[in-house]
């Protein structure tokens, strides 16, 4: 029960609803157990000598009239609990994204994005139904069986005696045939979504599919897929083919037991005919509570479980905040960096990447990051933007120790150029402004300008309107790349890192997006990290890295003088541009 601290949470704030709704059902369940009564007295009244047929018109109309205000306040029950069930889902579905965005990058890359997904679709459904159905089977529970079990009584003690008997045996089934049932439908689900996945691989990957002449072998893979979907769907149709009939069976010998013991009793004159039409009526109604309780068991395993899943996540603490030794009075960054003796590491028993780094960047300049793959440049940048936390003492910006700089001012302050970039899918105006809401388009296109994507975005059916992604126009590497240069250009930011933002981007148009680079970030702090020496020829200050230490630093005269790593790579990259020259 304590996994379901939230949800009392917000069943407390929606209380008066929840109260509502309760009364409504309760007013629906209570007349709805009335109307096998007046059955009785209008059938036991037909065969009393003296009824008129006036009297049967009276009958009929009170049990239209019961059935009118029955769906009025089932009409209203519906609103009030299942509306307010999905408002609760919505609130825990807003939570767990409010909390998703404080974790750090680490929780991602430990939880698969396809679970997390999970979570905030099918188990939030199972707490949905959960909250929503668990109230109204048990208040039917309740009432039903209350009501059933007294008027039944109130007719024949010992006949109810009888007929019960078999009743508790539909629990069983329910909670049996349920748990059976659900696990089926998960195997179902779970192929169809590799059935999907297949499908829409094969068919965004149809090129390289066909330029490997792969399409025989990915043709079996999709149906492999779609036997094995038939296959588990066959097998979840067989539950349901066993779990009806055996309903059906346990309700028959009830049904059975009251025809003839019923039946016997009435032909005795021990009870009216009235009284046993309505006592059928009643076992009618008793059968829906011993399902009732089969099911809200089960509903009630589901939904604790997926309320565990979601805590793990919702109690996840945030690694990545504020630590006690944050000055709040630090509202903005000037942009000079050091980094001082950092040694670090992603994961406890991992190598170092990281092994006693040292550099220092004065506000305004510009530094280059030159390196080899899997050197470590975008691991300086991880730790620099506290993407990964590195050890304390060790990054400063400002002069300041990186975790007294509130967050807040670090990521305002700070925009990069990720080295995968990620677009949404929304105009590519919309991408643009990501950064600066209130940018107006003077700002985008005199940005877009300088990224040198303008032209393109123009040369687009609806110009800077244009949607991006699937739904929209494809877009290169580097045009993707210049886009999001354009955006982090827009926010302005006191320090700007472009991660291999230009390697799609051919020479030509890369010499003048870094003339307009060197114009608008005078004065302010920019880290490039790129393989092409070209492109961080003009920087202040150039630091190579080489398997996690810093091997030379110096400017472009300087480190050529050096003859060591980045001359060697500079001869190279210069014979390879003559070559393609
Ligand atoms: N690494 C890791 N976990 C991460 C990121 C990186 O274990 N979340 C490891 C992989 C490499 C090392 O850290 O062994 C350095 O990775 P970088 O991403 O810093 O390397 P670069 O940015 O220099 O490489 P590239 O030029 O390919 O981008
Ligand atoms: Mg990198």
């Amino acid at each position: 029960m304590k996994n379901f601290k939230l949800v009392f949470f917000y069943i407390k704030k929606y209380k008066l609803q929840f109260i509502l709704g309760f009364f409504c059902l309760i007013v629906c369940d209570g007349l709805q157990m009335i109307i096998p009564k007046v059955i009785q007295h209008s059938i036991d009244g037909v065969l009393l000598p003296g009824f008129r047929s006036i009297d049967l018109v009276k009958y009929g109309l009170l049990i239209i009239l019961l059935a009118i205000v029955i769906a009025i306040f089932r009409f209203l029950w519906r609103i009030f609990i299942i509306g307010n069930a999905r408002i609760i889902e919505r609130d825990i579905r807003n939570d767990f994204y409010a909390h998703l965005q404080k974790l750090s990058a680490r929780f991602f890359q430990n939880h698969k994005t396809g679970d997390i997904m999970a979570h905030a679709t099918n188990d939030m459904n199972a707490i949905r139904m959960l909250i929503a159905l668990g109230i109204v089977i048990g208040v039917d529970i309740i009432v039903y069986s209350a009501a059933s079990l007294f008027f039944m009584i109130n007719i024949d003690f010992r006949l109810t005696m009888f007929v019960i008997i078999p009743l508790p045996l539909l629990t069983f089934i329910i909670i049996y045939f349920g748990k059976i049932i659900h696990k089926r439908f998960r195997k179902v689900q779970d192929s169809f979504s590799s059935l999907t996945e297949k499908v829409q691989e094969t068919i965004s990957g149809i090129r390289v599919i066909k330029s490997f002449a792969q399409e025989d072998s990915s043709q079996r893979r999709v149906s492999k897929a779609s036997y094995d979907y038939v296959e588990k769907n066959i097998s979840l149709v067989k539950v349901w083919g066993l779990f009806f009939p055996a309903l059906v069976f346990i309700i028959g010998i009830s049904i059975g037991l009251t025809l003839i013991i019923g039946g016997r009793k009435t032909i005795l004159n021990e009870i009216s005919f009235g009284e046993f039409v309505a006592f059928n009526s009643y076992l009618a109604m008793l059968v829906w509570p011993m399902i009732a309780i089969g099911w809200v068991t089960n509903l009630y395993q589901r939904g604790s479980a997926s309320m565990k899943r979601i805590n793990n996540i919702l109690y996840a603490k945030a690694d990545i905040i504020d630590r006690d030794c944050v000055n709040y009075n630090i509202y903005e960054l000037n942009g000079s960096i050091e980094f001082r003796h950092l040694n670090f590491n992603y994961e406890e028993n991992e190598p170092k990447v990281m092994k006693d780094v040292s550099f220092s960047v004065s506000q305004g300049e510009t530094l280059a990051i030159v390196g080899r793959t899997g050197a470590g440049k975008t691991s300086i940048i991880n730790l620099l933007t506290r993407k990964f936390d590195p050890p304390e003492n060790t990054v400063f910006i400002d002069g300041y120790d990186i975790f007294e700089i509130p967050l807040q001012v670090l990521r305002n302050d700070i925009s990069i150029v990720p080295q995968d970039i990620f677009l949404f899918s929304d105009t590519v105006k919309e991408n643009i402004k990501f950064a600066k809401q209130n940018a107006t388009d003077e700002e985008i296109f005199a940005f877009a300008k300088a990224a040198q994507i303008y032209d393109e975005v123009m040369d687009f059916k609806d110009q800077f309107d244009s949607i991006i992604g699937e739904k929209g126009v494809s877009l290169s590497g580097g045009q993707k790349q210049r886009i999001a240069i354009a955006r982090a250009l827009l926010a302005d930011p006191k320090i700007l890192i472009l991660d291999d933002a230009l390697s799609s981007v051919d020479t030509e148009t890369e010499k003048k997006i870094l003339t307009n680079l060197i114009k608008l970030r005078k004065n302010k702090t920019t880290i490039m990290i790129a393989h092409r020496i070209s492109t961080l020829q003009h920087a202040d200050k150039i630091i190579v890295i080489d398997e996690g230490k810093i091997i030379e630093q110096g400017n472009h005269q300087q480190l050529l003088k050096n003859n060591g790593l980045y001359a060697n790579i500079y001869k190279k990259q210069q014979i390879e541009e003559h070559l393609v020259a």
